[in-house]
């Protein structure tokens, strides 16, 4: 196997024996050949001009195979097998001939097997030009990122035509060998442009059904009553498990990239939405052990149980999945059915307690710019000197406490914006306030990065300023799967420059492509949180 995909990769070259993450070679390598057979499609959506509109649930098929293969979604080997097929017949079925295609359009396989050995051929190593292969898999990465976001939209009713078409563009693009690296560069643009609308029709879809995210207490401590977990980004599993445990003596608590979900007035209604209970997905194995009840997983972050009493209690739905879990699908009008999970609830122990107090979230963009006119005076009057935008994802490495520790040592003046679940890291610091605005504003889930970049868009309106860039807002990004690169590919393509990025650059950047984001667009990796600190407070 060879993957790079996330930030956790071996050595930070890649995996080739078994993922940091759990993934075994097998399911690497259904993956690939699945990704393979979406880029074959894709090529006869262009060639054959297939539209769009026509490819009814194709297209959300295609989406649905891309999130399945971000990091720490799916481990499951009989779902991508069921998938693949799934997918070849469809390509089968829109291809009018065999003239002119590639492999990817035309490659036949029967059993789980050959998809194995066919996808030895097909993976990131079949292309040779390292910068090639580089900027290709950075499109390939950034498009799983947008595909999570696009389903998302999808499952409240929301979709946007364009972005399936450019999704088929951008895959096609990747099979093309006549592209050259200034083309792909153009396409890596491209592809942060859609993905910032890609986020627009999110983060639409999310308030129209869920109203605007507003400021909210959130509990950390726990009930009496047993309970189910909720993890991943999914709000309308959530939606749907808040009716169904209503009245049921069985509370739910949220779990990582799911604690914004408090935020949204029509979830923080129900008053069996209890809390947030532990931390950032990595540290769920002992948060799952001593919160006892049922966890659902609705999207990634799934590390891999070791312990078969956990296992037992969890259940994944959508494009997560882990071998021996149960794994709940939807009806045809998109209604899933929790009872299994409430049953198995109402047999187990409530949670035990691992923190208590609150904390304080829902400043996306709405709310923030209703704060507007305070936000403005205190720049203007200096109580505010700036901001940092620290948004993207935690992870398992130690390297990742210069983010707690970076926090720690801006100055009281500065107020940090985050979105993600980075923001586990030092959303509990005792940061204070600025005239009664917390030192820490918390947007949402990755994806509510879009509302970071709409603040930014407003001050710099309200500050009158010609380039995004001139505005007091520093960009320092933790990053770890495919949903961080679409947030970064969006930033780039809204014209911001000098982010950092850590703790690490992606493995998946050759020498000259990174060199070529340093250039265009000031990318840095992290150094020590003294410098750091030292190189912002003074730009
Ligand atoms: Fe390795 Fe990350 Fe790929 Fe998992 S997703 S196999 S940890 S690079
Ligand atoms: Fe987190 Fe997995 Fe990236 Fe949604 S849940 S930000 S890591």
């Amino acid at each position: 196997m060879f993957c790079y995909q996330c930030q956790e990769t071996a050595r930070n070259t890649g995996c080739t024996v078994r993922g940091v993450c759990g993934k075994v070679e097998n399911v690497a390598a259904l993956q690939d050949l699945l990704i393979y057979t979406l880029k074959g499609i894709s090529e006869i959506v262009i060639k054959d001009h297939v539209a769009t509109e026509l490819c009814g649930s194709l297209n959300i098929d295609v989406i649905e195979s891309l999130f399945m293969t971000i990091t720490n979604a799916n481990f499951d080997e009989e779902a991508f097998e069921s998938q693949i097929k799934k997918m070849i017949v469809a390509r089968d079925g829109i291809r009018q001939s065999r003239d002119g295609l590639s492999d990817a359009a035309t490659f036949r396989v029967s059993s789980r097997e050959s998809m194995i050995e066919k996808a030895q051929s097909v993976g990131v190593l079949s292309t040779d030009n390292e910068d090639i292969r580089s900027l290709r898999q950075l499109i390939i990465y950034g498009l799983k990122g947008m595909a999570a976001y696009t389903e998302h939209a999808e499952r409240i009713g929301f979709r946007d035509s364009d972005i399936f078409s450019f999704v088929y563009e951008a895959l096609a693009a990747t099979l093309n060998d006549q592209l050259s690296v200034d083309d792909l560069v153009a396409l890596t643009i491209k592809t942060g442009e859609y993905g910032v609308n890609a986020m627009a029709l999110l983060d639409q879809a999310n308030t129209t059904r869920f109203g605007n995210p507003e400021i909210t207490t959130v509990n950390l401590g726990v009930r009496e009553n047993p309970a189910i977990l909720i993890s991943g980004h999914d709000l309308v599993d959530l939606e749907q498990l808040l009716e169904q445990t209503k009245d049921q003596g069985v509370d739910v608590y949220t779990h990582s990239e799911m604690l914004p979900a408090h935020y949204y007035p029509v979830l923080n209604k129900y008053e069996h939405l209890v809390g947030n209970y532990g931390n950032a997905w990595w540290k769920q194995l002992e948060e799952f052990e001593s919160f006892h009840g049922p966890i659902l997983f609705t999207t990634n972050c799934i590390v891999p149980p070791r312990n078969p009493e956990i296992q037992a209690r969890i259940f994944t739905t959508g494009a997560a999945g882990f071998p021996g879990c149960k794994h709940i699908l939807s009806d045809d009008k998109g209604l899933k059915d929790f009872s299994e999970i409430i049953e198995l609830a109402k047999t187990l122990a409530p949670p035990e307690q691992i923190e208590s107090g609150t904390i304080v979230g829902g400043f996306a963009h709405n709310q923030v710019i209703m704060l507007a006119d305070k936000i403005v005076e205190a720049v203007k009057s200096g109580a505010i000197k700036k901001f940092f935008v620290m948004g993207g994802c935690d992870g398992r490495m130690k390297s990742r406490e210069y983010y707690t520790n970076f926090a720690q040592a801006l100055p009281p003046d500065t107020v940090i914006l985050t979105a993600g679940c980075a923001k586990y890291r030092y959303n509990k610091l005792p940061l204070g306030d600025i005239g009664g605005i917390p030192r820490v504003l918390d947007a949402g889930q990755c994806n509510d990065s879009y509302s970071l970049a709409v603040i930014a868009l407003k001050l710099k309106e309200l500050f009158e300023f010609e380039d995004i860039n001139d505005l007091p807002i520093a960009f320092n990004i933790a990053w770890y799967e495919q949903k961080a690169i679409i947030v970064l590919l969006a930033l780039l393509s809204l014209g911001i420059k000098n982010i950092h990025l850590g703790p690490t650059l992606p493995a998946f950047l050759s020498p000259n492509v990174a060199t070529v984001l340093v250039e265009k667009f000031g990318i840095a990796p992290i150094g020590t949180v003294e410098d750091d600190v030292a190189l912002f407070m003074g730009q």
